[in-house]
């Protein structure tokens, strides 16, 4: 009795209730690292976040200069398309949006990419409106670099694997094009509410 009590009380604090939690998810506690390929080290002098589309990169930040940016403080549910789902995680980051108001950029779609060479898609609306970040920081410290410190993009409304760890430019383009996890079965758009898992879902 005390423990559910207890463990109710927890979860009313965050907010979260069963709703939140998308069909077929289960909550974890702990932050598992979902990685397909090693940790990249990217020394922050050499860091740069770029902006582009089809005629190439139009803009780009050093690390100074992307954490002179305005950025803001989110506490959102993370569902990872394995199943577990994440309540209330805290990150800090500058709002996709903030990045490409300056740019003169077609194309509906992104395909956001990392050191290391992953990459993902995403209509170009899904990262604007305050529904995506480029976060720097999570409960209040730097990125872990597991957990794609420096910085990483968070798209918390999709399925985890978009949010591409060790981001390192966005590209606005015409036609969606499958990014890695994509090009494998995994669905084009990732709406963790309608359970689209894998292609044809
Ligand atoms: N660059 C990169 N980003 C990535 C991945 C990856 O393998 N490489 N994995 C994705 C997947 S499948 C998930 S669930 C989340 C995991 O983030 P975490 O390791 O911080 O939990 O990162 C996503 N972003
Ligand atoms: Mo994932």
């Amino acid at each position: 009795m005390a423990t559910f009590s207890s463990r109710f009380t927890s979860r009313r604090k965050r907010g979260a209730e069963a709703a939140d939690l998308p069909p077929g998810q289960y909550v974890t506690s702990g932050f598992p690292v979902l990685s397909a390929g090693p940790t990249p080290q990217v020394p922050l002098d050499v860091w740069r976040l770029e902006v582009g589309g089809e005629q190439g990169v139009v803009q780009s930040w050093t690390w100074d200069e992307f954490r002179g940016l305005d950025a803001e403080k989110v506490t959102v549910d993370v569902h990872c398309v394995t199943r577990w789902s994440k309540f209330g995680t805290t990150w800090t980051g500058v709002p996709v949006e903030a990045l490409l108001t300056d740019v003169e950029l077609d194309g509906d779609f992104v395909v956001a990419s990392s050191y290391g060479g992953y990459t993902t898609n995403l209509p170009l609306e899904d990262l604007l409106d305050g529904k995506a970040w480029v976060a720097f920081e999570y409960e209040g410290e730097p990125l872990d670099p597991e957990h794609g410190g420096p910085a990483r993009l968070l798209v918390p409304h999709l399925y985890f694997w978009k949010s591409a760890k060790w981001l390192r430019g966005l590209r606005l383009q015409d036609e969606d094009e499958p990014g890695f996890w994509e090009q494998l079965g995994y669905h084009e758009y990732g709406d963790p509410w309608r359970e689209q898992r894998y292609w044809g879902d």
